[in-house]
């Protein structure tokens, strides 16, 4: 690596931040030397109405499993968010709200217009039967609703479970009956790039496939028609109309549930990953705080969609627990030109940004003029998350977008980790363009081999976190069992994060991708299972094997094998069908971006799909494709190689 490669802390930043490099690395020293007393004075920055005397209690082993942190604590996690800071900064603008269509007004809301809000929301909760510890589907759009649906389940002691508005009525109906969901929270319409997604409409499809659900709330935000079931629907502003304007937090233990957020795996259904109260607010509030290292007045941007745990952890909990003024977007990056990003940052202000690799290569293809016709004065640091920041475009956003005056958090983290786990601290960390670079306190990255034995120094293999931290999943809801079997046994004692991984002569580190059966789309988890399982679904597919293949702006994109039924010919029209089809059983991010019809997939002699050679030929790499002489069929791989679609 060139001296060129490294960004050292600009003096400043090690003067005004909150940890400079000698703070960092005695904080994480201590983080690691004595857990015990470090974790209960960093739960003082959180406002408990029980302050914790226990600290971090779990054991990773299989006889003794259990993950517990500040058990004997009770708070409540939305008046973190809110409640405390009225005194002090109840005036201040808690959250700014950016509508998809640029012609239109903005929105800001006050901490004590937002307490307002939340404590409405509660209340109509309330009033249509929701009690503590029920599970409410929120199916919403980036309107600042779906901000006061969170935080009004938070309040109530209700457990949310967001599902992403892109998802289809088969997928969200699976996710309100995996979790036994009784309320739906919606809007008529969520408008997106100009575009508009009936969302209630999805909701009537998805209500014909559960059982669980008994009402359905909905937001009225295009005003668009909707159905109305009497006796199950109702409008959410008719029903806030008699509510009252204050609803008392409800104390809840800090092992309490706060939500479930159904996540990809390598295997079977998506799995709802369930966080509790306090150890995840401190997770997510204390990383706010030192990886953007947000002060309180400071206007910052996430630029991710509530429905992903990005948008759960740093549009809502994060920030708000930390006093701050957070930004909403309603719409996309590049709509209606690809200057829209820049020009939200110049109309609010905005000086922390936080975005995806993503979005940034998409925007990068544009042009550089895209940017530079914006001011972008205010940014003075920003984010990405979400997959691995290629070096080109972590420089770009340097160079172009940051004008070489702004740090760059790469920021690696999970769903399952609740918050930043591996990121810079801006005033501690020396960068690397492409390197999540350093543990946050208290985490310890082991990088393991194929046989779970520990490589040391610079070294490169599976990613393993070595201890318990406050912010991680506590279990797969209404699945422990399931929690522990894929987590922890692939690398016994450990938690093992999927993710492969690479540590530097300095320490840092380098997330390679996945290792498992899970593609990164655009920043966004999918199972090739899940994939499969829609493909084989449909009436003329016979089997489907699922694999990632490079692409130039969502990072991977879905290739998809796929054997018919006998008698059924291959067609531009049917190859049409099923992509459409994976459309409706997924949603449109798991479109494939490749169907490439075969007789025949490889297989070993036992029936197991050679994945290995399958993604060989899908990233066009079909020199090396190994060995291929266990296949039952060693004939079917020329066959695929011959008739690779490219
Ligand atoms: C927050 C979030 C998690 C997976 C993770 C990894 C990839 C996320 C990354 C990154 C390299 C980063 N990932 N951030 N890879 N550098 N900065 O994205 O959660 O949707 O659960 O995805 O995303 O592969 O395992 P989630």
């Amino acid at each position: 690596m060139s001296e060129q490669d490294i960004f050292p802390v600009p003096e400043e930043w090690a003067k005004r931040a909150h940890a400079d490099k000698a703070e960092y690395e005695l904080q994480y020293g201590r983080s690691l030397a004595d857990p015990g007393s470090f974790w209960l004075e960093q739960a003082r920055t959180l406002d408990w109405i029980k302050r914790p005397e226990i600290s971090g209690d779990w054991s990773f082993d299989a006889s003794d499993f259990h993950i517990n942190w500040f058990t004997d604590g009770q708070l409540n996690v939305s008046a973190n968010c809110i409640d405390r800071h009225l005194e002090t900064r109840g005036d201040a603008v808690a959250i700014i709200w950016e509508p998809d269509d640029p012609s239109e007004d903005s929105r800001s809301f006050t901490y004590k217009q937002l307490h307002e809000q939340v404590c409405r929301f509660a209340n109509v909760l309330k009033d249509q039967g929701v009690r503590r510890g029920d599970r409410v589907t929120i199916y919403l759009p980036m309107v600042p609703e779906a901000a006061f649906a969170l935080l009004a389940c938070a309040r109530i002691g209700a457990v949310h479970s967001v599902v992403f508005g892109g998802f289809s009525p088969e997928a969200l109906a699976g996710r309100i009956t995996d979790c036994d969901s009784t309320h739906v929270i919606t809007a008529d319409e969520g408008r997106r790039g100009g575009k508009t997604v009936a969302l209630k409409a999805n909701v009537d499809k998805a209500a014909q496939h559960t059982t669980s659900l008994k009402k359905v709330i909905t937001v009225r935000v295009t005003g668009g028609d909707v159905d109305m079931t009497e006796g199950r629907d109702v409008w959410y502003h008719e029903a806030a109309e008699t509510v009252e304007a204050d609803c008392p937090p409800e104390p809840m233990g800090a092992e309490d549930p706060l939500f479930i957020l159904y996540t990809s795996g390598s295997t079977g259904k998506p799995k709802g990953v369930l966080h509790t109260s306090g150890g995840y607010l401190l997770w997510a509030s204390l990383t706010h705080k030192y990886v953007f290292d947000y002060n309180p007045g400071e206007i910052y941007w996430c630029a991710a969609d509530i429905g992903w745990v990005t948008g759960h952890s740093y549009i809502v909990y994060g920030p708000l627990a930390n006093g701050a003024t957070t930004l909403m977007f309603e719409g996309v990056p590049n709509w209606p030109t690809p200057s829209r990003i820049w020009e939200v940052a110049d109309r609010h202000k905005v000086e922390i940004l936080y975005t995806a690799p993503t979005a940034l290569r998409a925007l990068m293809r544009e042009g550089d003029d895209y940017v530079t016709r914006t001011s972008r004065a205010s940014i003075r640091l920003l984010g990405t998350v979400g997959e691995p920041i290629n070096p080109e475009a972590w420089r770009w956003y340097y160079n172009i977008v940051g004008e070489q005056r702004c740090p760059i958090v790469d920021t690696w983290w999970q769903t399952e980790t609740g918050a930043a786990m591996i990121a810079p601290l801006p005033g501690a960390t020396d960068l690397k363009p492409g390197s999540a670079t350093k543990p946050f306190f208290g985490v310890e990255p082991q990088i393991v081999d194929g046989e779970g034995e520990i490589l040391h120094g610079a070294t490169e293999g599976n990613l393993c976190i070595t201890r318990s931290w406050p912010g991680q999943m506590r279990t797969v809801y209404g699945d422990h069992k399931r929690f522990f079997d894929t987590y922890f046994t692939t690398f016994p004692g450990r938690y093992f994060t999927g993710d492969g991984c690479r540590r530097d002569e300095d320490g840092y580190y380098w997330i390679t991708g996945r290792v498992d059966d899970v593609i990164n789309v655009s920043g966004h988890r999918m199972g090739t299972a899940e994939v499969e399982s829609a493909l084989v679904l449909h009436k003329d597919v016979s089997e489907a094997a699922v694999v990632g293949m490079p692409h130039d702006v969502k990072g991977q994109g879905i290739y998809a094998y796929v054997t018919l039924n006998a008698n059924t010919e291959p067609s531009e029209a049917l190859r049409k069908e099923l992509l459409d089809w994976v459309r409706t059983e997924i949603g449109p991010i798991a479109r494939p971006d490749a169907i490439q019809f075969t007789p025949a997939l490889p297989k070993t002699r036992s029936g197991k799909i050679m994945r290995r050679i399958l993604r060989k030929i899908a990233e066009g790499d079909v020199s090396s494709l190994g060995d291929t002489s266990t296949l039952a069929e060693p004939a079917v791989v020329d066959e695929l190689v011959a008739n690779r679609v490219g």
